[in-house]
C-alpha cells in the first residue's frame, strides 16, 4: 500500500477491532516459517496477556528449529470435529503471512463459513482472498513488522519476553538475518525495540540457523559442488536430485535456507535451486535475486509466487533437465530487462 496515513488508519481500525473483542483465532500458510509461526505467536502473547481468549490453529507441525519458541505448543494441528466451534463462534479470524485460503483445505473452509470478522495481514501481493479487513503492506520486511505496528497501537501494553522473542524471530528470518533489501532503518529501531523487551539476537539467531543435521550439510557439500553458471556468472544453479537425497539420506525439510546460500556468489544477481521430491513427482524451484531483478515472475509461470526477490514454484511430472534448461531461459529475460 502506498498511502501510509491510509495504512496507519487500518492498522488502527485493527487494533480497534481487537480492543472491542474477546475471542480470536489465529491462522498462518502451511510448511511454517519464522515469519508465520512469530507472527501468530506474538499476536497470541499480545492477546492473552491483554485477557482475550485467543487460539491458533494449523495443519501441519512447526519444523524442529523452531521448537525453542516459547508458546509453540500453543498451536493445535486444526481438528474439525474438536475445533470448527471455535473458528464459527470467534469475534475476529485472524489470516496472517498468507492471502489464499484455498490452500488452507478443511482449516480454510472452516474460516471461510464463520461469521467472524476476518482480519489478513500479510505483505505478499495478489492477494486472492478478500478479507473483511486487509492489511496488505508489501514493502514491510515481515508480517511480523505488521503485527508490531498493530501491537504498538496499544498505549498500554509493554511486550513481553515471550512475544518480543516471537516477533524478532520473524523479523529476522523474513529479512534473511537483516540482509535482504527491505531491510531499512525502520526494521532495525523496531527490532532494537524487541531486544529491549528481551529479546536475545545472538540466543535467537543460533536456534534460528545453527542447527543444521550433519547430513543437510553433506547434502549441501554435493550440491555446490554441482552448481552451475550461466550468463557470465550472472546466474547460478543447483539441483537437487533424489540420488543426492538418498547418497546423503536426508530429506525435504534438510534444504530450508539453501536457496539464499547461492546468492553468496560473486556476481551472482539470481540464484535457482531446483529439487526434486521424488515422493510427490514434484521439482520444488527456489528463485532468490538481488535487488531490481524481479523472479517473481518467472515462478508465477510455473504456477508459483512470493516476493520480487524471493519466490518459489512447484511442478509436477517435469523432468529435471527440461524444467531446468527453460528456467535458465526464463531467468535470461529476467537480466536482459534489467
Ligand atoms: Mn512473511
Amino acid at each position: 500500500m502506498e498511502n501510509t496515513n491510509e495504512l496507519n488508519l487500518l492498522i488502527q481500525q485493527i487494533w480497534q477491532k481487537i480492543h472491542t473483542s474477546n475471542k480470536f483465532v489465529i491462522i498462518s500458510h502451511t510448511n511454517s516459517d519464522g515469519d508465520s509461526l512469530g507472527s501468530q505467536l506474538a499476536l497470541f502473547y499480545y492477546l492473552f496477556e491483554t485477557g482475550k481468549i485467543a487460539r491458533i490453529y494449523s495443519i501441519d507441525e512447526p519444523p524442529y528449529h523452531y521448537h525453542f519458541l516459547e508458546g509453540i505448543e500453543k498451536i493445535e494441528i486444526y481438528q474439525a470435529e474438536q475445533h470448527k466451534m471455535n473458528i464459527d463462534e470467534a469475534d475476529v479470524v485472524f489470516i496472517l503471512d498468507l492471502n489464499n485460503l484455498s490452500r488452507m483445505q478443511v482449516l480454510g473452509e472452516a474460516v471461510m463459513s464463520s461469521k467472524a470478522t476476518k482480519i489478513l495481514i500479510d505483505h505478499h501481493i495478489d492477494p486472492k482472498y478478500k478479507a473483511d479487513l486487509m492489511l496488505i503492506d508489501v514493502d514491510a520486511s515481515s508480517t511480523g513488522e505488521l503485527i508490531w505496528k498493530v501491537i504498538k497501537c496499544d498505549p498500554h501494553y509493554k511486550f513481553s519476553k515471550e512475544a518480543a522473542t516471537a516477533l524478532y524471530t520473524a523479523i529476522l528470518t523474513d529479512t534473511g538475518g537483516f540482509r535482504f533489501p527491505r531491510t531499512d532503518k525502520e526494521v532495525h529501531t523496531i527490532a532494537g525495540e524487541l531486544v529491549e523487551a528481551g529479546a536475545d539476537p545472538a540466543f535467537i539467531y543460533d536456534s534460528v540457523y545453527n542447527q543444521i543435521p550433519i547430513n543437510a550439510l553433506r547434502l549441501l557439500g554435493s550440491a555446490y559442488a554441482g552448481a552451475e553458471d550461466y550468463y557470465d556468472g550472472k546466474l547460478v544453479i543447483i539441483c537437487i536430485t533424489n540420488e543426492m537425497f538418498k547418497m546423503t539420506n536426508t530429506k525435504e525439510q534438510d534444504i530450508e535456507n539453501f536457496a539464499e546460500k547461492i546468492l553468496q556468489v560473486k556476481g551472482a544477481k539470481i540464484g535457482v535451486l531446483i529439487s526434486e521430491i521424488i515422493e510427490r513427482n514434484e521439482l520444488r524451484i527456489s528463485f532468490r535475486a538481488k535487488s531490481g531483478f524481479n523472479v517473481r515472475d518467472v515462478a508465477v509461470k510455473y504456477g508459483g509466487g512470493g516476493h520480487l526477490e524471493a519466490a518459489g514454484a512447484r511442478v509436477y511430472n517435469q523432468k529435471i533437465e527440461y524444467i531446468k534448461k527453460k528456467v535458465i531461459e526464463d531467468c535470461y529475460e529476467v537480466l536482459q530487462n534489467n
